[in-house]
């Protein structure tokens, strides 16, 4: 029940945000409630959010809330935590699988994990670089993780010491980036982990690990501490795109403890984006929803991208790794090309879908150079061809005619712009567009600007080309037509 004394610190706060307009970052805030929560039980002061419902929000003030996110349709995300120190090697011996599970695959006791934590020292850490490394990109968000699978957290939180205060770094990782992120109009978001291998009442926990509770596990306290901490991030920091979930499969993690929490992020933040592996709706890496109501606004394929896009109002993103690690490995050196990363941008876009592309930082705060070698490389290419990534829609093809993908954008006055990305230059010089009806009014190779000559009949368009690709990775044949494509 909200008692008077609950709703005062809500009331005080109402009027602060009223004499303030627009926050911006805001000095980071005292709690709330001006209580210090460090022994967490059930009568933390959490309870005092009083969490709304928005389950009965409509497709038009989705789609509202969504719309940054679907004309971003190009992100980072970053992985970055005490696992980038042993970066894939422990006890002198080579660790298999992704760098951010090594406490797990090495099987590492937490009391011996957490020495990571007294070294952890990114004296090269520079928040401003790391953010014009995704927008010169091209790159609209960043989500980064503030805290993963093994519990530690990059910002300075009040709630735990197993977090960046304890370490000889001691400053917040996460405000440099907020401000950052806000001087260049980048969207920050948050990825935070619900499965937790540090903290003792989190419900399913290894034996090895060697913090198993002595007694049941409660997870009611666990969610106190992670919603306390949510508020931390959702208040301290500005505006957050996403609340980025995962680690929500194990049997610890329930559809009403989703719910509940895709309620309690809006609560704080209304216009917040919350991923759907905040709930229990994940059909497995394929990353979209199974039949059924879930919380969460939007699937998330990992290490893949789907066949087909999902039609109108199903939003999702596919998050992938530039060689085969999400936190940083010194020697996994399996990078996939510029040429790769950039047709699955294409090739997610032409579907209806974001791709945020990880980049795992150093332990000193470092990005390694192959991954800012290809991020330069997709910057040069976004310059360019920007437009027929961003705020554009799905293919209307089923399939294409030639080599390569589509995306499409209305015009003003009614006609539509389709872009046509070839991966491979057509022979003869001739772009033959099978299928589509309307009669083009104007193509034109984007970078170039000189109009190309249209012939062909209804369903089979002839567009002429110069003899050469003016980009050896994709080129892109703007094509206008009038009202919207029919086949
Ligand atoms: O943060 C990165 C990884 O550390 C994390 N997600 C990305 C973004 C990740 N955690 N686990 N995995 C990746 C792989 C785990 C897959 C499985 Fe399952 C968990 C297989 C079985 C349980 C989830 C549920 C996927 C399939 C079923």
């Amino acid at each position: 029940m909200p008692t008077f004394r609950n709703l005062l610190p809500i009331a005080f706060l109402c009027l602060v945000a009223l004499a303030l307009g627009s926050p911006g970052v805001p000095a980071r805030a005292e709690n709330p409630a001006g209580v210090v929560i460090k022994e967490l039980s059930h009568e933390a002061p959490v309870e005092k959010v009083v969490t709304k419902d928005f389950s009965h929000e409509t497709p038009i003030e989705k789609a509202e809330r969504m719309k940054w996110f679907n004309d971003a349709r190009f992100g980072m995300f970053i992985h970055w935590g005490l696992y980038a120190e042993p970066a894939g090697v422990w006890e002198g011996k080579d660790v298999e699988g992704i760098g951010e599970w090594i406490q797990d695959k090495a099987k590492i006791p937490v009391s011996e994990y957490s020495e990571l934590q007294k070294s952890f020292n990114p004296v090269k850490y520079d928040a401003d670089a790391w953010v014009k490394f995704a927008k010169q990109a091209g790159m609209k968000y960043i989500v980064i993780t503030s805290k993963h699978h093994d519990g530690f957290c990059l910002f300075d939180s009040k709630h735990t010491d197993w977090d960046i205060g304890g370490t000889p770094y001691k400053k917040d990782l996460l405000r440099p980036l907020a401000e950052a992120c806000q001087k260049h109009g980048i969207k920050l978001c948050f990825y935070h982990s619900i499965m937790d291998w540090y903290h003792p009442q989190y419900g399913n926990k290894e034996e090895w690990r060697g913090n198993h509770a002595t007694e049941q596990p409660d997870m009611e306290i666990y969610r106190t501490y992670m919603k306390a901490q949510l508020e931390e991030l959702l208040t301290n920091y500005g505006d957050v795109g996403i609340v980025w979930f995962d680690g929500e499969w194990e049997s610890s993690w329930t559809h009403e403890m989703g719910v509940d929490l895709y309620n309690y992020c809006r609560t704080l933040q209304s216009s917040t984006i919350v991923n759907n592996r905040v709930d229990k709706g994940r059909d497995g890496m394929v990353g979209m929803n199974k039949d059924g109501e879930f919380s969460g606004d939007y699937g998330t394929p990992e290490q893949e991208i789907p066949h087909t896009g999902f039609g109108k109002g199903v939003y999702w993103e596919s998050c992938m790794t530039m060689n085969e690690t999400w936190g940083f490995k010194k020697k996994d050196d399996q990078w996939k090309s510029s040429e790769t990363l950039l047709r699955n941008l294409i090739d997610i876009a032409s579907k209806g879908g974001n791709f945020l592309l990880n980049v795992g930082p150093t332990a000193e705060g470092e990005f390694p150079t192959a991954s800012i070698e290809r991020l330069q490389m997709m910057g040069e290419w976004m310059e360019v061809h920007g437009e027929s990534i961003y705020g554009t829609s799905a293919s209307p093809f089923e399939k294409v005619s030639w080599n390569g993908r589509c995306t499409q954008k209305p015009l003003p006055g009614g006609g539509t712009r389709l872009y046509l990305h070839l991966f491979e230059w057509p022979e003869k010089g001739q772009l033959v567009v099978q299928r589509l009806k309307n009669r083009p009014l104007r193509a034109t190779l984007l970078g170039v600007e000189e109009p190309l000559t249209i012939a062909g009949k209804e369903g089979e368009w002839v567009v002429e080309l110069p003899a050469e690709a003016p980009n050896a990775i994709a080129s892109v044949v703007t094509l206008d037509i009038e009202g919207k494509p029919e086949m």
